[in-house]
């Protein structure tokens, strides 16, 4: 096998001062952060799809990026040309993990026997480079959404034969991520949702996901998958509404339909501002209610009403994110770089400078969400801000030992109406400023 990235020699970490755009500014893997090595917190993953697949067609153009690696595409030396570009290419960048969809790693055939037959033959050369290399799994998933016959859905879908289908999917897509060691089994349903209400039964619809959701969780234990489950939330696109809208929407899901022992959330940048909210709102959210498993790091644009899974390099939003990361104790999962470079980037170099990108925007958000952490004025404001519930009448109502009347007969005795404090944003948004710009 011989070298795909000629002229690429490994990325080094050369720190912020270096002008050499082949290296890293901020990601020195083995530099200490609060005591633990930056890899550690960060366990970057290679979307097998975007890195490896994508060429740069859009709704207007075809590809415009040469992604055959000296194979014929559509073919299974062109399949295993990506495994070789895609190993050479995580071992550059010192990256320890990779994310699949079943359709990513062979070329889908007619037949399902088939292509499962192709499957297990890339698998096998996967597992060997993983075995040479070190380079592990992080998840793996089934794409039901890019096949016509997913066109009304998988789990939602109205045929009975789709949704076998589905299942074969599932089954062969956690065969494989138990094969390949994945840490995690992702659910993200593009086409679980609906474009008018007209010819939809939600009721019916979410049952018969949940109902699949059951029967992979029962085959994937027995099959001894340990990891974790994930539903990676997403308001639209492609459908009108997408029945897994935001974190909130996906966790009382999982608990009406008793998933939440198996299942935690995949969190992608884009999809929460899709949603309206902030990264750091759906990551909040998720850790709160125990479930932040693993994140699909990229960015949307502001001004896009659309997923364009951009290489992340907001660093307010990488700090953000990694403050509620350090705060929740570390992922389950990792860092997923489901991301595309731009299409006029459209050369091995810009592959290269687009990982660049994102592991410096979050080994940066990582440093500087640690400062915060470590210089406390603002998670001290924000317990002071709650301190009224610390003792008296306040202790009370936390330790859930207060009637009504006795809150009304406290509140009746009080001379005047007592202010709370002031909420100090513009105070806080300074100390932000003053610590990432130091
Ligand atoms: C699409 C999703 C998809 C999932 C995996 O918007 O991001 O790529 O991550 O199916
Ligand atoms: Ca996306
Ligand atoms: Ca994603």
């Amino acid at each position: 096998m011989s070298e795909i990235f000629k002229g690429i020699d490994t990325i080094k970490y050369e720190g912020p001062q270096s002008k050499n755009p082949l290296s890293f500014k901020f990601y020195d893997a083995e530099k200490l952060v609060m005591g633990k090595p930056m890899k550690d917190y960060l366990p970057f993953a290679m979307a097998w799809w975007h890195n490896l697949g994508a060429a740069g067609t859009d709704m207007f153009g075809r590809d415009t990026a040469d992604k055959s690696f000296g194979a014929e595409k559509g073919t299974m030396a062109h399949a295993k040309a990506k495994v070789d570009a895609g190993f050479e290419f995580m071992q550059k960048l010192g990256i320890e993990y990779f994310c699949f969809h079943d359709v990513d790693l062979v070329p889908e055939a007619d037949d399902i026997n088939e292509t499962n037959k192709r499957l297990d033959e890339i698998t096998d050369y996967i597992l060997e480079k993983m075995n040479a290399s070190g380079i592990k799994c992080l998840w793996g998933t089934a794409n039901m959404f890019s096949n016509p016959r997913f066109m009304n859905g998988a789990g939602s879908t109205n045929s009975a034969d789709v949704y076998c289908f589905a299942a074969a999917q599932i089954k062969k897509a956690l065969e494989l991520t138990v094969k390949l060691g994945g840490k995690g089994y992702v659910f993200w349903g593009g086409r679980e949702g609906y474009e008018t209400l007209l010819n939809t039964d939600v009721k019916f619809e979410q049952e018969n996901i949940a109902r699949l959701m059951h029967m992979a969780v029962d085959y994937g234990r027995k099959i001894g998958f340990t990891g974790d489950f994930y539903i990676e939330p997403k308001p639209k696109e492609p459908m009108k509404h997408q029945y897994d809208f935001d974190a909130a929407t996906a966790i009382g899901f999982l608990r009406q339909y008793g998933l939440d022992k198996d299942f935690k959330m995949n969190i992608e940048a884009n999809h929460a501002t899709l949603a309206g909210h902030t990264f750091q709102h759906e990551l909040r959210v998720s850790a709160i209610n125990g479930m932040l498993g693993s994140i699909d790091a990229n960015q949307g644009d502001y001004l896009l009403g659309w997923d364009t899974d951009e290489f992340p390099f907001d660093v307010y939003e990488a700090t953000m994110c990694m403050y509620e990361v350090l705060k929740a104790g570390g992922l389950t999962g990792g860092f997923n770089f489901d991301a595309k470079s731009r299409r006029p980037s459209n050369t091995y170099e810009d592959m290269f400078e687009s990982y660049i990108l994102g592991m410096d925007t979050f080994a940066l958000g990582l440093i500087k969400a640690a400062e915060i952490i470590e210089d406390g004025r603002i998670d001290g404001f924000v317990a002071q801000k709650y301190s009224s519930f610390n003792d008296g009448i306040g202790a009370k109502i936390v330790a859930g030992e207060a009637t009504l009347e006795e809150l009304a007969d406290y509140a009746h005795n009080l001379k005047n109406t007592t202010e709370p404090c002031s909420g100090k944003q513009e105070r806080l948004q300074g100390i932000l400023n003053s610590i990432l710009f130091k």
